[in-house]
Protein backbone atom coordinates (compact mmCIF):
# COMPACT_ATOMS: atom_id res chain seq x y z
CA UNK A 1 0.00 0.00 0.00
CA UNK A 2 2.51 2.83 -1.09
CA UNK A 3 -0.27 5.29 -2.50
CA UNK A 4 -3.00 6.01 -0.70
CA UNK A 5 -5.95 7.96 -2.60
CA UNK A 6 -8.11 10.20 0.25
CA UNK A 7 -10.99 11.88 -2.11
CA UNK A 8 -12.55 15.39 -1.53
CA UNK A 9 -15.38 16.06 -4.30
CA UNK A 10 -14.05 19.97 -4.30
CA UNK A 11 -10.68 18.97 -5.26
CA UNK A 12 -11.44 16.87 -8.44
CA UNK A 13 -12.20 20.13 -10.29
CA UNK A 14 -15.92 19.05 -11.27
CA UNK A 15 -15.19 15.83 -12.57
CA UNK A 16 -17.37 12.45 -11.82
CA UNK A 17 -16.15 11.17 -7.78
CA UNK A 18 -15.88 8.01 -8.89
CA UNK A 19 -14.12 8.86 -12.24
CA UNK A 20 -11.27 10.15 -10.24
CA UNK A 21 -10.95 6.94 -8.20
CA UNK A 22 -11.41 4.77 -10.56
CA UNK A 23 -8.80 6.24 -12.99
CA UNK A 24 -6.59 6.91 -10.14
CA UNK A 25 -6.76 3.14 -9.15
CA UNK A 26 -5.64 2.49 -13.16
CA UNK A 27 -2.78 4.46 -12.38
CA UNK A 28 -1.96 2.53 -9.28
CA UNK A 29 -3.58 3.65 -5.92
CA UNK A 30 -3.60 0.62 -3.77
CA UNK A 31 -5.82 2.64 -0.97
CA UNK A 32 -8.98 4.59 -0.82
CA UNK A 33 -10.44 6.78 1.81
CA UNK A 34 -13.53 8.01 0.98
CA UNK A 35 -13.64 11.43 3.21
CA UNK A 36 -16.93 13.30 3.06
CA UNK A 37 -17.36 16.17 5.31
CA UNK A 38 -20.73 17.29 3.94
CA UNK A 39 -22.86 14.77 2.70
CA UNK A 40 -25.78 13.42 4.58
CA UNK A 41 -25.97 10.06 6.08
CA UNK A 42 -27.65 8.29 3.48
CA UNK A 43 -25.60 10.28 0.78
CA UNK A 44 -22.50 9.26 2.45
CA UNK A 45 -23.35 5.34 2.61
CA UNK A 46 -24.66 5.24 -0.97
CA UNK A 47 -21.52 6.59 -2.20
CA UNK A 48 -19.45 4.55 0.08
CA UNK A 49 -21.44 1.54 -1.49
CA UNK A 50 -20.89 2.57 -4.89
CA UNK A 51 -17.46 3.26 -4.14
CA UNK A 52 -17.13 -0.48 -3.17
CA UNK A 53 -18.26 -1.84 -6.18
CA UNK A 54 -15.85 0.46 -8.26
CA UNK A 55 -12.80 -0.66 -6.14
CA UNK A 56 -14.07 -4.49 -5.62
CA UNK A 57 -12.42 -5.63 -8.89
CA UNK A 58 -9.20 -4.20 -8.30
CA UNK A 59 -9.46 -5.51 -4.84
CA UNK A 60 -8.72 -2.14 -3.37
CA UNK A 61 -9.67 -1.48 0.16
CA UNK A 62 -12.38 1.03 1.05
CA UNK A 63 -11.51 3.05 4.16
CA UNK A 64 -14.76 5.50 5.55
CA UNK A 65 -13.49 8.57 7.20
CA UNK A 66 -14.74 9.35 10.77
CA UNK A 67 -18.11 6.94 10.32
CA UNK A 68 -17.83 3.78 11.69
CA UNK A 69 -21.61 3.66 11.27
CA UNK A 70 -21.02 4.52 7.13
CA UNK A 71 -18.32 2.12 7.56
CA UNK A 72 -20.31 -0.99 8.91
CA UNK A 73 -23.24 -0.37 7.16
CA UNK A 74 -21.58 -0.68 3.64
CA UNK A 75 -19.64 -3.22 4.87
CA UNK A 76 -16.19 -1.13 3.80
CA UNK A 77 -12.66 -2.71 4.21
CA UNK A 78 -12.05 -0.36 7.32
CA UNK A 79 -12.41 3.25 9.34
CA UNK A 80 -9.91 6.36 9.34
CA UNK A 81 -10.13 8.31 12.84
CA UNK A 82 -8.81 11.32 14.28
CA UNK A 83 -8.12 12.84 17.44
CA UNK A 84 -11.87 14.22 17.99
CA UNK A 85 -13.57 11.12 16.58
CA UNK A 86 -14.56 7.77 18.09
CA UNK A 87 -12.14 6.73 20.50
CA UNK A 88 -10.32 3.84 19.59
CA UNK A 89 -11.65 1.74 22.35
CA UNK A 90 -15.00 2.30 21.61
CA UNK A 91 -14.04 1.81 17.89
CA UNK A 92 -12.62 -1.63 18.45
CA UNK A 93 -15.60 -2.60 20.14
CA UNK A 94 -17.96 -2.04 17.01
CA UNK A 95 -15.73 -3.20 14.18
CA UNK A 96 -15.59 -6.54 13.35
CA UNK A 97 -12.05 -8.14 13.66
CA UNK A 98 -10.91 -8.01 10.25
CA UNK A 99 -11.34 -4.68 9.59
CA UNK A 100 -8.95 -1.95 9.08
CA UNK A 101 -7.83 1.30 11.74
CA UNK A 102 -6.10 4.12 10.73
CA UNK A 103 -5.26 6.70 13.13
CA UNK A 104 -4.30 10.40 12.52
CA UNK A 105 -1.29 11.64 14.52
CA UNK A 106 -1.09 15.23 15.05
CA UNK A 107 1.45 15.51 17.89
CA UNK A 108 4.32 13.13 19.90
CA UNK A 109 1.45 12.29 22.67
CA UNK A 110 -1.16 10.95 20.19
CA UNK A 111 1.71 9.01 18.79
CA UNK A 112 2.79 7.87 22.00
CA UNK A 113 -1.28 6.95 22.90
CA UNK A 114 -1.09 4.87 20.00
CA UNK A 115 1.64 2.78 20.73
CA UNK A 116 -0.84 1.01 23.05
CA UNK A 117 -3.12 0.52 19.99
CA UNK A 118 -3.36 -2.28 17.19
CA UNK A 119 -3.53 -0.47 14.16
CA UNK A 120 -3.46 -1.12 10.71
CA UNK A 121 -1.76 2.15 9.83
CA UNK A 122 -0.74 5.62 12.35
CA UNK A 123 -1.10 8.58 9.74
CA UNK A 124 1.29 11.42 10.60
CA UNK A 125 -0.68 14.66 10.06
CA UNK A 126 0.10 16.95 7.97
CA UNK A 127 3.32 16.20 6.86
CA UNK A 128 3.40 19.75 5.62
CA UNK A 129 1.14 22.69 5.22
CA UNK A 130 -2.13 22.31 2.77
CA UNK A 131 -5.09 24.13 1.87
CA UNK A 132 -7.11 21.09 1.51
CA UNK A 133 -6.78 20.91 5.59
CA UNK A 134 -6.55 24.12 7.28
CA UNK A 135 -7.59 23.13 10.76
CA UNK A 136 -4.76 21.21 11.66
CA UNK A 137 -1.83 21.20 14.28
CA UNK A 138 2.02 22.54 13.26
CA UNK A 139 3.05 20.13 10.56
CA UNK A 140 5.48 17.64 11.15
CA UNK A 141 7.79 18.35 8.47
CA UNK A 142 10.26 15.45 7.26
CA UNK A 143 12.81 15.84 10.92
CA UNK A 144 9.27 15.09 12.62
CA UNK A 145 8.47 12.16 10.34
CA UNK A 146 12.42 11.17 11.45
CA UNK A 147 10.90 11.11 14.98
CA UNK A 148 7.17 9.24 14.53
CA UNK A 149 9.50 6.70 12.85
CA UNK A 150 12.02 5.70 15.49
CA UNK A 151 9.17 5.89 18.12
CA UNK A 152 6.03 4.26 16.14
CA UNK A 153 5.99 0.36 16.00
CA UNK A 154 3.21 0.90 13.29
CA UNK A 155 3.18 1.20 9.44
CA UNK A 156 3.01 5.22 8.82
CA UNK A 157 1.58 7.13 6.37
CA UNK A 158 2.32 10.89 5.74
CA UNK A 159 -0.36 12.82 4.51
CA UNK A 160 -0.76 16.72 3.57
CA UNK A 161 1.03 18.73 0.82
CA UNK A 162 2.58 15.10 -0.68
CA UNK A 163 3.23 15.75 -4.49
CA UNK A 164 5.91 14.34 -7.36
CA UNK A 165 8.50 16.37 -5.36
CA UNK A 166 8.42 14.53 -1.83
CA UNK A 167 6.77 11.81 -1.94
CA UNK A 168 10.00 9.50 -2.75
CA UNK A 169 11.93 11.92 0.32
CA UNK A 170 9.26 10.87 2.76
CA UNK A 171 9.59 7.65 1.70
CA UNK A 172 12.92 7.39 2.49
CA UNK A 173 12.64 9.28 5.95
CA UNK A 174 10.43 6.12 6.91
CA UNK A 175 6.59 6.52 5.31
CA UNK A 176 5.44 3.43 4.30
CA UNK A 177 2.22 4.78 2.04
CA UNK A 178 1.62 8.73 0.81
CA UNK A 179 -2.13 9.68 1.04
CA UNK A 180 -2.77 12.81 -1.21
CA UNK A 181 -5.76 14.92 -2.27
CA UNK A 182 -5.02 17.28 -4.27
CA UNK A 183 -1.99 16.49 -6.01
CA UNK A 184 -4.47 13.48 -7.28
CA UNK A 185 -7.88 14.72 -7.59
CA UNK A 186 -6.85 17.96 -9.11
CA UNK A 187 -4.69 16.37 -12.09
CA UNK A 188 -5.24 16.83 -15.18
CA UNK A 189 -4.95 12.81 -15.80
CA UNK A 190 -5.59 11.11 -12.09
CA UNK A 191 -4.20 8.01 -13.52
CA UNK A 192 -0.70 9.96 -14.96
CA UNK A 193 -0.12 11.60 -11.72
CA UNK A 194 -0.62 7.76 -9.67
CA UNK A 195 1.33 6.33 -11.89
CA UNK A 196 4.21 9.08 -11.76
CA UNK A 197 3.85 9.44 -7.70
CA UNK A 198 4.63 5.43 -8.06
CA UNK A 199 7.71 6.21 -10.37
CA UNK A 200 9.03 8.82 -8.37
CA UNK A 201 9.06 6.33 -5.42
CA UNK A 202 10.49 3.61 -7.13
CA UNK A 203 12.86 4.87 -10.18
CA UNK A 204 12.90 2.01 -12.68
CA UNK A 205 17.07 1.67 -13.21
CA UNK A 206 18.03 2.54 -16.59
CA UNK A 207 19.43 -0.08 -19.11
CA UNK A 208 23.13 -0.56 -19.18
N1 LIG B 1 -5.37 15.30 6.84
C1 LIG B 1 -4.21 15.89 7.09
S1 LIG B 1 -3.68 16.85 5.81
C2 LIG B 1 -5.05 16.41 4.88
C3 LIG B 1 -5.85 15.56 5.60
C4 LIG B 1 -7.12 14.98 5.16
C5 LIG B 1 -5.29 16.92 3.51
C6 LIG B 1 -4.31 16.41 2.51
O1 LIG B 1 -4.57 16.95 1.25
P1 LIG B 1 -3.47 17.27 0.16
O2 LIG B 1 -4.22 18.01 -0.91
O3 LIG B 1 -2.95 15.95 -0.33
O4 LIG B 1 -2.42 18.12 0.80
MG1 LIG C 1 -11.92 12.70 11.47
Amino acid sequence: MQLYLVTDEAACLGRDIYWVVEEAVKGGVSMVQLREKALSTRAFLYRAQKMKEILAPYKVPLIINDRVDVALAANADGVHIGQSDMPYEQLVGLLPPNKLIGLSAEKKDDVWEAETMDLSYLAVSPLFATPSKTDTLTPWGMEGLRWVRANSRHPLVVIGGLNTTNAAEARAQGADSIAIISCICGAGSPREMARQLLQTMNPIPDNP
